[in-house]
């Protein structure tokens, strides 16, 4: 894969998805900071998605959350995005932010609840419908804060029949990915705290049942790399959500704090021959304090950067210094991949394909957001934060 042609081949089938909640206000528990320009309405963060795409030419679609995205025509929607030039992606379920769900969504002790949680669930397979996505995005805030608070086990049991249920109204060409996070908001025990739990609710429910790796979401020193690599030989990772952590779930942009993790990361993606393979390469991150396009753009670079360098490594020298035993030799073959300054490749694959070598300068010249601050007055929260 090191000849230069095969990278960029490779690197021109590398789609990441933008997520329609970066675009907007965003915080911390602590305070929103309110940008001049954030989009208003869900067809503003698309605009905004759509720019990303623009300069970057590598991120085709965006991922909606329900309620947050919620319109009176999806199907309008969809062509909005077509007509800005990208597509809708995921939907992500939110039963997170009722009063209902003190206790838990699927797996609150209360049967009324339970149901609220899964009809939720089950509108947002209904959106699929009309939006044309694939991917049905699950993550869970349910967990107990102390020991004894509900029983752990009969909440995996009301688990599992919830996912079973939404998963069997998923369309054929439809797939499920289960989120997991180790710890927050719930703070003892967390219902799916980790990809084991999530792959064997997987496996339990069917083929088209996936695990979505976030990347802000384990504890500190995890190898996230072997998780993507245990996954994909058993053919269960369906997306990641990258972002950026320096303590917990930190929302940085990808590639900002750790890019040799990233890099790791899409290391066993290239190992595994599954750069266009259906993964669903998502963004899941907020821009609290910088600007939201060119910091989605910056993070795409990120992980294009990565990904290059992973389409670096000699595998074949990699191969025959593990088999040697040459343990020097196996680790200085992948170093000198990543410590390849890989820009001026990318810089180059741009102009071949028309863009400008620097999208997020291409963006700043552009005056797109200028032009936005005029227009959008009063713009809109992401969600989660007042
Ligand atoms: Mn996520």
């Amino acid at each position: 894969m090191s000849n230069p042609a095969n990278v960029k081949a490779a690197l021109r089938s590398l789609e990441i998805e933008t997520p329609s909640w970066a675009y907007g206000n965003s915080g911390t528990r602590f305070k929103v900071f309110a940008q001049a320009g954030v989009p208003r309405t869900p067809q503003e963060k698309i605009a905004d998605a759509a720019q990303v795409h623009r300069f970057t030419g590598s991120a085709p679609s965006v991922a909606l959350h329900i309620p947050w995205d919620r319109v009176d025509d999806f199907t309008e929607l969809a062509k909005h995005a077509h007509d800005q030039g990208v597509r809708l992606g995921a939907i992500n379920s939110n039963v997170f932010q009722d009063d209902d769900y003190k206790l838990g969504s699927v797996t609150n002790p209360d049967p009324r609840v339970r149901r609220k949680a899964v009809r939720h669930l089950l509108d947002c397979v209904d959106i699929m419908d009309a939006t044309g996505s694939r991917d049905l995005k699950l993550w869970f805030s349910d967990g107990i804060n102390y020991p004894g608070q509900d029983d752990l086990r009969d909440r995996q049991d009301r688990l599992a029949e919830a996912l079973r249920e939404v998963y069997d109204r998923l369309g054929p060409h439809q797939r499920m990915l289960l989120e997991y996070k180790l710890f927050e908001p719930a703070f003892y025990a967390t219902d799916v705290p980790d990809w084991g739990t999530s792959y064997a609710h997987c496996v339990e429910l069917g083929p088209r049942a996936t695990v979505c790796i976030d990347t802000g979401h384990h504890a500190p020193g995890t190898n996230i790399e072997f998780i993507v690599a245990f996954l994909l030989r058993a053919g269960r990772l369906g997306a990641f959500d990258f972002n950026s952590r320096f303590y917990a779930d930190d929302d940085l942009m990808a590639g900002a704090a750790d890019p040799f993790q990233l890099f790791r990361i899409m290391y066993e993606i290239v190992r595994a021959d599954a750069l266009s393979s259906g993964i669903a390469f998502m963004l899941d991150q907020c821009h609290n304090i910088e600007a939201k396009v060119p910091a989605v753009i910056r993070s795409v670079l990120n992980v294009q950067e990565a990904t290059a360098k992973a389409l670096l490594v000699d595998r074949d020298a990699l191969r025959a210094a593990q088999l040697e035993g040459d343990v020097l030799g196996a680790n200085a073959v992948l170093m000198d991949a990543y410590n390849t300054d890989v820009r001026p490749l990318l810089a180059e694959l741009r102009t071949e394909d028309g863009l400008d070598p620097d999208p997020v300068g291409a963006y700043r010249r552009s005056g797109y957001g200028e032009r936005v601050v005029a227009e959008r007055v009063g713009g809109q929260q992401a969600g989660w934060n007042a």
